[in-house]
């Protein structure tokens, strides 16, 4: 599969994670200019021929990584549910809000991968959720014939570093593109970019560093 063609993977590029639409949990240095540039870089892959994927944070009102749901909680908190830590984060992406809008153009995109549906179970990976249940990623890749993808979005420390590891323990060659994601900390941000590399990921500052054949500068 190492050798399909490739495919790339804008992650969670939406409102409620972007300081440009002034969402809840909006990361670091995601202003407009930022979004331009995902859009530009997408644009100019897509032009070249790679299959473009977006995922899509998409939670319930009532969804468990919420830490309004939790009585006596403040955001950012940590709590043990199942056995699993979960961070505890603001209202974001809640389904059919604006702020769970993608804000790059949708055109661009050839499928749309949703994530987080399920009220009791986060999906940082837009391969699986937490229970371990695929969300469709694998499969429209496979169908498209997929075998390498570039990815790159928000967060670099929570679903970019999710996606490409995950990426990487399905069988599929990844890249990350360091300079069009943004994370939510400085320390998580690095700790996830040095794991990534680690499972195999190859972490790459622009497109044009990247071992892809196609012209772009
Ligand atoms: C994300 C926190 C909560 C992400 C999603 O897209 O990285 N982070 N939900
Ligand atoms: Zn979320």
């Amino acid at each position: 599969m190492e050798e399909g063609r490739w495919g790339v993977i804008v992650v969670d590029v939406q409102g409620d994670f972007t300081t440009c639409k002034g969402g809840p949990l909006a990361v670091p240095d995601s202003d407009e200019e930022y979004v331009v540039e995902v859009e530009k870089a997408t644009r100019r892959l897509k032009e070249g021929g790679f299959v473009i994927i977006g995922t899509q944070d998409w939670h319930p009102a009532d969804h468990v990584s919420f830490f309004s749901n939790h009585q006596g909680m403040k955001p950012y908190e940590t709590i043990s549910i199942g056995g699993r830590m979960q961070t505890l984060w603001p209202p974001h992406c809640i389904q059919g809000s604006p702020g769970a809008d993608i804000v790059v153009d949708k055109a661009l995109f050839d499928a749309v991968i949703r994530k987080g549906l399920h009220k009791d179970f986060d999906s940082y990976s837009g391969f699986e959720d937490d229970r371990g249940v695929k969300t469709g990623l694998d499969e429209v890749l496979r169908e498209l014939g997929v075998g390498r993808i570039l990815v790159f979005g928000i967060a670099t420390d929570y679903c970019v570093r999710a996606t490409a590891i995950h990426g990487i323990d399905y069988g599929y060659r990844v890249v990350v593109v360091e300079g069009l994601c943004r994370g939510v900390a400085p320390d998580t941000t690095e700790a996830a970019l040095r794991e990534m590399e680690e499972r195999g990921v190859v972490v790459v500052r622009e497109i044009k560093n990247a071992p892809i054949p196609l012209e772009v500068s």
